[in-house]
């Protein structure tokens, strides 16, 4: 019998679960579905971990580089929004500033720290006393996950030995050269012809080259390669669309985070980059085997709600929608952002996720067009009629189930791959015509 079933690639499943579902494979009667039970109730916990985490982003840097500008668009929000952060070199910040994120204010948080402009009177590099700085702001600093040092047209050495402690305290630091537009406009004037020769990346390498250089004669001890450095403009649209560096900015700020908080960002963000939307379904790729694992226990505990389609489904169905922002409530501050109609977004999507049948994607297809009613009863109709098609071996034999971990396992997946090509997708027909 061994020999007829296929094992199932499940990612990064660890030894406390190996031993779980060894342990299942053997057990009978009571003891078995209490396993099941435990199982399920553990994946579900699980499933739901990240929302008890809290991410800090440090942004530090040059007064006037764009840090409020970027801290708001992070966000989604306009400059002249309640919660904003105030720009513009008049609200050069003196004190740390927390900037919840509006979708998840106790999860993720923007932490703006104090300019380090040198004040009238004082003279060269002295004035900066960096063991003040570390006395007033070094714990806050070591909440923080990963820093964004932000520096203006020329880099300032204060802000490149705040970052270099950041550093001593072990954290990621990006270093980020906003206003792209800026040099964009610059150099159309400058040298008109420089951009018919040349494309913008070539401008992007030049810039993270002198960068590079420039890092070094400010002090900067460490190595830095030219993708440590991010060329972006904070502008909102940029932001929003992932204009030049802004998806591998996105990247490399999750990079170095655990799984738990790299879902808090992914979940949070409003962002529709084609790089981003590929990114976050990895991340739900790789934690699918814990919803799949809740979903076939709930399948098979009675107690639990018989052999109907789990809750693990549906709640991860909603997640993945907020994640990549085809739910309601992006699609309509999507709509707002680019001035267009989120009714127009609102039947895209929903033509996009319940189209077809007949095949197996037609089946996952028919499936998402019940999750997105919310119908449970009529779900389990869609199941035992037709997922029959997804004959999937079981992992290791372990599980035998109404609706198997294979059934579920393979199904999740496919709900993230159809999600993600609808956000792909989406990103054409909302930024097919803008320039940014
Ligand atoms: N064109 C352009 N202007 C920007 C950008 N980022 C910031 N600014 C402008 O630069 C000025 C200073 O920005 P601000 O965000 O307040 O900088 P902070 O002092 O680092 O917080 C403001 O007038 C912003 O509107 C950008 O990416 N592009
Ligand atoms: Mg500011």
């Amino acid at each position: 019998m061994a020999e007829s079933i296929q094992t199932i690639e499940i990612g990064s499943i660890n030894d406390e679960w190996k031993n779980k579902l060894s342990a299942l494979g053997t057990a009978k009667g009571e003891a078995r579905s209490e396993l099941l039970k435990n199982i399920q109730q553990y994946a579900v916990k699980k499933v739901d971990e990240w929302k008890s985490e809290v991410v800090y982003i440090g942004i530090i840097g040059d007064p006037g580089a764009g840090k409020s500008t970027f801290i708001n668009s992070f966000r989604g929000l306009k400059a002249t929004k309640k919660g904003a952060a105030k720009v513009g070199l008049k609200h050069t910040t003196k004190e740390v500033t927390e900037y919840p994120h509006p979708k998840r204010p106790d999860n993720l948080i923007l932490v703006d720290f104090p300019g380090v402009l040198l004040k009238k009177g004082q003279q060269g590099g002295m004035a900066f006393n960096i063991q003040q700085y570390l006395d007033d702001y070094g714990e806050k600093m070591n909440l923080c996950d990963v820093f964004l040092v932000f520096t203006s047209f020329r880099i300032q050495h204060n802000a490149v030995q705040i970052g270099m402690e950041a550093r001593k305290m072990g954290k990621n630091i990006l270093f980020v050269r906003s206003k792209f537009d800026v040099d964009l406009k610059n150099q159309e004037e400058d040298d008109p012809y420089y951009l018919k020769e040349n494309s913008k990346e070539d401008l992007m390498e030049g810039l993270r080259e002198d960068y590079i250089e420039v890092l070094k004669d400010v002090g900067w001890l460490e190595d830095v390669k030219p993708e440590d450095i991010f060329i972006i403009s904070g502008r909102l649209p940029a932001v929003l669309e992932g204009s030049f560096d802004m998806p591998k900015l996105r990247k490399a700020m999750i990079d170095d985070l655990d799984d738990l908080k790299k879902m808090v960002v992914i979940n949070t963000c409003r962002d529709y980059s084609k790089g981003m939307v590929e990114e976050k379904a990895q991340v739900y790729r790789n934690q699918v085997w814990q919803i799949a694992l809740a979903a076939t226990a709930a399948s098979v505990v009675p107690a639990l709600g018989t052999a109907s389609v789990p809750a693990a489904w549906i709640a991860a169905y909603h997640q993945y929608k907020q994640g990549f922002g085809i739910d309601d409530e992006s699609l309509e501050h999507l709509a707002k952002m680019t001035r267009k109609n989120p009714t127009e977004f609102k039947d895209f999507v929903q033509s996009r996720l319940t189209k077809g049948s007949g095949t197996p994607e037609g089946v996952v297809q028919a499936i998402l067009g019940v999750l997105s009613s919310f119908s449970t009863s009529l779900m389990t109709a869609v199941i035992v009629d037709q997922v029959v098609d997804y004959s999937i071996p079981v992992i290791g034999a372990v599980i035998t189930a109404p609706v198997s971990f294979g059934i579920n396992y393979k199904v999740l997946n496919k709900v993230i791959a159809i999600q993600e090509q609808c956000a792909k997708d989406l990103f054409d027909l909302v930024f097919r015509d803008s320039a940014v």
